[in-house]
């Protein structure tokens, strides 16, 4: 049974990971974190000035440990929102280790994973999506997850959230009042201003979740699909992109018979980029499941970079042909986006081998968004294909826009929508207003989530588990 998060205990961690280092911090936070670390110090952290440091000896019962910068804090105004003390230490794991025991045996509790930021949801320092943004800050390896992680700590996203609610609490209330008139037939205000309220509301909603694949394209690594027949020049785009011979080149068509993923990051925006088997008619069985795994990569990519032989599209039938492929990919990837209700990816036409003969001037096959003209072999062109796949990304993170990146919220959104939907839905088929107002509060619910509002008992646990211990 883990302990509640505020069952009154003082909880202490390792926050700095485990091994050797310059220096580890052991933090403690609750009512007696003071007195606890004050009796490893002999008795001389009473009196230190919260926010300011101290140095001080910890003890280990009569024998010194270390000497440790203590950096304590007063409650409310510290992380947690508890009393805090911070023990910087040297970066010993022995010292580590003890100085948990010696805490544990004064009284604290070995802190659970993501217990601090818990409490600071709970103390009221940090709303709910908030909190999950330290999550995400803490896994941020990269600018762009970085940027987005830092975005959502700093609330523009709750406070949206929390102006729905407001708005439509309003409207609850009103809803309410017409239930306790139920008989004398009493209409809650204006239903046509409910209706454009939440007409607009859903309005937003959706462009809140429109971003979501680009957020978490953002943050996970835009996925980018390299298709085409074989022998285009696929693995060796991929490995001039990447400046190393990862993927085998070879003139033998069908040598890349799976996937294979490496990540670059182009101006702060990392990219995954997926080489795969070369499409064409096969009765290899082995070379059918790759090209299968192929058009399956490319569904789920936000670019597709399909490649051409230059050489091909000298003629016009091999312009056509050309055509013709691009414009099955380009239903293929259409189909596919219907069945997952995911944003199709772009498809770039890219025209390779133009060392050997020069693109066709202004061809622009159907289904395209560009076509751009390189020699993966001669480096030739790939700066303008780098600029280009970096171009919308870059604007998302600098634009001052809301990106949604967590499943979590994502899905909280989805259910506000349906519920608002219906309840406009209702409202045109004449639903009497305690109908309404079952869609109504549930839309609330679902908004009261992403913030922590409303916190149904599994949810908490659910998100703080997947934290580190220490914080
Ligand atoms: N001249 C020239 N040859 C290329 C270029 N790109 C690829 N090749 C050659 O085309 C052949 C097939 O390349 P590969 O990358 O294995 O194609 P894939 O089957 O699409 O992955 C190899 O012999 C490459 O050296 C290019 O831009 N110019
Ligand atoms: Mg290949």
């Amino acid at each position: 049974m883990p302990a509640h998060p505020l069952d009154g205990t003082t909880i202490c961690a390792l926050s700095t990971p485990p091994g050797r280092g310059g220096v580890a911090v052991v933090r403690v936070s609750g009512s007696q974190a003071w007195p606890i670390v004050d009796r490893l110090c002999a008795g001389r952290l009473e009196g230190a000035t919260p926010g300011r440091a101290a140095l001080r000896t910890l003890f280990d019962g009569d024998a010194e440990l270390d000497e440790a910068l203590l950096l304590p804090f007063r409650g409310p105004r510290s992380f947690t929102g508890e009393d805090i003390v911070e023990c910087h230490i040297h970066g010993s794991p022995y010292i580590a280790q003890r100085l948990m025991e010696c805490l544990v045996d004064a009284g604290c509790r070995a802190a659970l994973p993501g217990e601090f930021t818990q409490r600071a949801f709970l103390h009221g320092k940090r709303d709910l999506a908030q909190a999950e943004a330290i999550g995400d800050l803490i896994d941020a390896d990269h600018a762009g997850a970085h940027r987005l992680a830092l975005q959502q700590l700093g609330g523009g996203f709750s406070q949206e959230i929390n102006a729905f609610r407001e708005a439509l609490i309003e409207y609850a209330a009103l809803m309410e009042l017409e239930l306790d008139f139920g008989e004398e037939d009493v209409e809650f205000a204006d239903r046509k201003g409910y209706r454009r309220h939440v007409t607009g509301l859903l309005d937003r909603i959706s462009e809140l979740l429109d971003g979501f694949s680009t957020g978490r394209a953002i943050a996970e690594g835009v996925p980018v699909a390299i298709l085409g027949a074989p022998n285009r020049g696929k693995s060796t785009l991929l490995n001039a992109l990447l400046r190393e011979e990862r993927a085998i080149v070879s003139e033998t068509p069908g040598t890349t018979r799976d996937t294979l993923e490496e990540t670059l990051t182009l101006e702060g925006i990392r990219f995954r980029f997926i080489d795969t088997a070369g499409l064409r008619d096969t009765t290899d069985d082995i070379e059918a499941e790759g090209i299968r795994r192929a058009w399956a990569k490319a569904a789920s990519a936000r670019f597709i970079l399909y490649l051409l032989d230059a050489r091909d599209l000298a003629s016009e039938s091999g312009r056509q042909a050309a055509e013709g492929e691009i414009r099955v990919a380009a239903q293929a990837l259409e189909r596919a986006a219907a069945r997952s209700g995911e944003p199709q990816g772009v498809l770039l036409a890219l025209v390779n081998k133009t060392d050997l003969c020069a693109e066709p001037e202004g061809w622009n096959p159907e289904g395209a968004a560009e076509v751009l003209a390189i020699s993966a072999e001669e480096r030739k062109g790939l700066d303008l294909l780098e600029r280009r796949l970096a171009r919308d990304y870059r604007s998302a993170l600098t634009e001052e826009r809301i990106l949604v990146t967590n499943l979590r919220h994502r899905e909280a959104l989805q259910r506000t929508r349906e519920a608002l939907q219906r309840a406009l839905d209702g409202l045109e088929a004449g639903l009497s207003g305690d109908l309404l107002a079952v869609d109504h509060r549930e839309a609330l619910e679902q908004l009261g989530r992403i913030t922590g509002a409303v916190t149904p008992d599994d949810l908490l646990g659910h998100i703080f588990s997947n934290f580190c211990i220490g914080k």
